[in-house]
């Protein structure tokens, strides 16, 4: 070998080395991920699915420069199950966090942050965590307890708990934006930025106190239901808005209007500080005198109930959205927005008076479906509209992805990241899987587990019932009947079943297991 032959060789091998070198290094290319995750927020209640209920400017952006995903799906519509799904991959009979009660999440699975932190990123939790436990795999974590409190919350903050004066939302929106300024910024960052609102019982933000309070919010056509059509578990359900609200916690009556007896509203006003408790009156008081002059009833009272509640809802919603578009204009301000992953979703869907219901559970549509919308310039076109199935369950895989960190086998999940990026991609799946486990409990809602494809729902109810349920989405949108026994839809039903019966065993699901779990709260 003559010199100049070496000193090529040479060349070669230190590029070799550097490349090698960088690729392990996380640097600039990796992109940085801020998923922003709230809680019970319906994708109704977002204006970028265009139902036309409130307007939320600042998720909305995330569509226009991004991607909205119209078929986002749960794999069980319940806070602390969502979660695990979402940060391990996996479904909850792997997981193990069926539900929100006595189920167990071992703190010590392989999560998404944690390979991202073993990767080289900086990563933060801030907001409901609910898995019980502290978290794993974040260089920072400030949490609330439990569901947390909307006014004055405490908040765990790295093992310390303290309690802070000031609204939950704008507070987890400035706990994780002041992470933000103070991280390394040699390193890329995942900060996960997780809302308490809109959760029940929907206590607004002081400057919003009186919106929304000269609109009347339109009543959805199958408010009142009767739930003909469908089976036992609709029947059984504890979550109508009218029957099953209650006068303190849910329509904001310090004293019972029937009975004059103090109410469980009490709880919340313990909390506020004079001045809010004075704002709080001031703005509730005459609603609620109102009320009480003239005791409406049958649908008056229910149109009043709904109006109490869809207000409350979506004035909170007002509030997560001034957050997002903080956080996006802390990030153009930064130079960070080019190259920041911006998700956001919520914990499930929820019921904003369809079938006459508010909470979640059911496999129904509104419940098992749940916004998503991602923005990710550099990757994602201004504009796109994905129809593709997805689910929870595909969030860890999707984020690895865009990091450049293999998915683990383990993980159950698939990469929806061409699907962003308009490429059509061969061989995704034809139906999601669903399995609901939370029963007896709170609400009560039969266990079932299901499949939705693009066009048909079917549902398999448990447990102390043995009942199918199929809905055509096509022309029953609305799931208002069920059509498993009619004859005209045999074949339909066959079919279902055995994509069923592929993906419950695809997914390691089967008959027995879910009695496994310890449910009762
Ligand atoms: C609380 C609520 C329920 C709600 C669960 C679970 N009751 O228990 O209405 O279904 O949380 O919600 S309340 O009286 O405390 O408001 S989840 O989002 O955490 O799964
Ligand atoms: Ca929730």
């Amino acid at each position: 070998m003559n010199k100049y032959s070496l000193l090529i060789v040479v060349a070669i091998c230190s590029a070799g080395i550097l490349f090698s070198f960088t690729k392990k290094l996380p640097g600039k290319h990796q992109p940085n991920v801020i998923y922003i995750m709230s809680d019970d927020h319906a994708y109704q209640a977002i204006s970028a699915y265009g139902s036309g209920l409130n307007q939320t400017p600042n998720i909305d952006r995330l569509a226009r420069e991004g991607a909205l995903f119209t078929k986002g799906f749960v794999t069980n519509s319940l806070c602390a199950p969502s979660r695990a799904v979402i940060l391990t991959g996996k479904f909850n009979h792997i997981n193990g966090r069926v539900d929100n009660g006595a189920s167990v999440f071992n703190q010590d699975q392989m999560t998404f942050p944690k390979l991202l932190q073993k990767a080289g990123y900086q990563t933060a939790m801030v907001g409901k965590w609910h898995l019980v436990g502290n978290p794993q795999g974040f260089d920072y974590w400030n949490i609330l307890p439990g569901q947390g409190s909307y006014y004055n919350p405490d908040f765990i903050e790295m093992g310390v708990k303290k309690r802070v004066e000031g609204y939950v939302t704008s507070l987890t929106t400035q706990f994780a934006l002041n992470w933000l300024d103070h991280r390394d910024k040699s390193k890329p960052f995942c900060l996960m930025l997780h809302q308490k609102a809109p959760h029940r019982n929907w206590l607004p933000e002081e400057k919003y106190l009186n919106l929304y309070e000269d609109e009347d919010i339109p009543f959805p056509d199958n408010f009142f239901d009767d739930y003909q059509g469908r089976g036992t578990a609709a029947h059984t359900q504890e979550m109508e808005v009218v029957k099953h609200m209650n006068w303190g916690h849910d329509m904001k009556f310090e004293n019972d209007p029937y009975t004059g007896e103090p109410t469980n509203f009490m709880e919340n006003i313990k909390r506020f500080n004079a001045g809010q408790l004075k704002a709080w009156r001031a703005a509730y008081n005459p609603r609620n005198e109102a009320f009480l002059k003239n005791k409406p009833e049958g649908k008056e009272l229910a149109k009043w109930m709904y109006q109490r509640y869809m207000r409350d809802y979506l004035k909170c919603i007002k509030s997560v959205d001034d957050g997002v578009g903080e956080v996006l204009d802390y990030l153009k301000a930064n130079g960070l927005d080019e190259n920041t992953i911006v998700i956001y979703t919520s914990d499930q869907g929820f019921y904003l008076g369809e079938h006459g219901w508010f909470d979640k559970r059911f496999m129904y549509e509104e419940s098992m479906r749940t916004p998503l919308l991602m923005r990710y310039p550099k990757k994602i076109k201004a504009g796109t509209v994905v129809s593709a199935l997805v689910q929870n369950i595909d969030y860890a895989p999707t984020i690895l992805d865009y990091a450049g960190i293999a998915k683990p086998s383990e993980m159950q999940g698939e990469s929806f990241r061409d699907l962003a990026a308009g490429k059509p991609v061969k061989d995704w799946r034809n139906a999601v899987y669903y399995h609901y486990y939370e029963y007896p409990a709170e609400h009560h809602v039969k266990r079932h587990y299901g499949i939705r494809t693009d066009r048909y729902k079917l549902m398999h109810f448990y447990y102390d019932v043995d009942e199918w349920e199929l809905y055509d989405l096509q022309k029953d949108p609305h799931e208002m009947h069920s059509v498993y026994n009619d004859p005209a839809y045999a074949k339909v039903r066959a079919m279902l079943h055995r994509q069923l019966d592929d993906l419950r065993k695809k997914y390691k699901d089967k008959p027995g297991l879910a009695e496994t779990f310890p449910s009762k709260k």
